[in-house]
């Protein structure tokens, strides 16, 4: 029951029957390959710790099952048939790609409503625009991106937001933000990005009247447009403060887990450079990455 609570605590969507059979143990073993191929080119001690417990979860389930069904048979056979699966199994290299990137946006459907759809918030003002007009030309891929516009009061211009969570997905293992940023100089304005991670189990976000979720904790990161023209720019997880303590739970723990829906959303809240400055400033590219190290 231990290595089933492990499995759950691991996998916690997926429905795990007991006794388990001998394919899923080889499919549990491929994942915990595939997260030891991501440890090992990652260098993360963090997720060797992750795949090892996989690995003693993995050896456990197994062991307990073959000693189910033949007694003779050694735990150590099975440690030693389950290491020989680790070491040897062939993972696609494609599978382990596929948890370094997460798209939140790209606009290449030229609508910013829809997939995902963007809400908007007092006076700002978003355009999709073709490339070719601002710095990059149209490479036939990538061909649109989101133009942000508006005029300050008193610094503070409006926002843009989209929600993010969906079932069964696992926004947890990413450890940047990363996204594509053109600015117009000096006076371009501030990004003001914020993350949500859902800490009362509802995948939802309640605000008090000041916009402040109550019971779900918010971080942010705030980044100063002051170049001309495109840049990439990857802001670490670890970077953002949470900003409404005492409202979630005060950490960042964006997995869903206990009924909590993980990272619910991201918005970014444009600020100007003086009280009644215009910002402008345009956004392509927006993905959740895992750094290499
Ligand atoms: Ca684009
Ligand atoms: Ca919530
Ligand atoms: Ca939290």
């Amino acid at each position: 029951m231990l290595a089933e609570a492990t499995f759950e605590r691991i996998f916690p969507l997926r429905v795990l029957p007991y006794p388990v059979r001998c394919r899923k143990i080889r499919h549990y073993c491929s994942d915990f390959a595939t997260l030891f191929q991501i440890s090992v080119f990652n260098f993360s001690l963090h997720k060797a710790k992750f795949a090892l417990g996989m690995f003693i979860a993995c050896y456990s389930r197994g062991g307990a099952y073959l000693l189910h069904k033949r007694k003779s048979t050694s735990k150590y056979l099975v440690a030693l048939a389950a290491i020989a699966l680790l070491l040897f199994s062939a993972v696609p290299c494609a599978r382990a790609q596929q948890v370094t990137h997460f798209l939140i946006d790209d606009f290449e459907d030229g609508d910013y409503t829809t997939q995902p759809a963007w809400w908007r918030f007092d006076g700002i003002e978003l355009e999709i625009h073709k490339y070719g007009s601002e710095g990059k030309k149209d490479d036939g891929t990538n061909r649109y991106f989101l133009s942000i516009t508006g005029k300050a009061k008193n610094w503070y211009v409006g926002g843009l937001g989209t929600y993010l969570a969906r079932p069964k997905q696992d926004l947890s293992v990413y450890t940047f933000l990363g996204f594509d940023v053109y600015g117009y100089g000096p006076e371009s304005g501030q990004i003001k990005i914020e993350l949500i991670d859902d800490d009362n189990g509802n995948w939802k976000v309640e605000y008090d009247e000041e916009w402040v979720p109550l019971y779900d904790d918010r971080f942010i990161h705030e980044l100063q447009v002051d170049w001309e023209g495109w840049k990439h720019v990857e802001i670490p997880i670890s970077a953002f403060q949470l900003d409404n303590s005492g409202k979630g739970n005060g950490i960042w723990n964006p997995l869903q887990k206990n009924g909590s829906g993980g990272l619910l959303q991201i918005q970014l809240i444009a600020i100007a450079s003086s009280k009644i400055a215009d910002v402008k400033f345009s956004l392509d590219n927006l993905f959740l990455g895992v750094d290499d190290e």
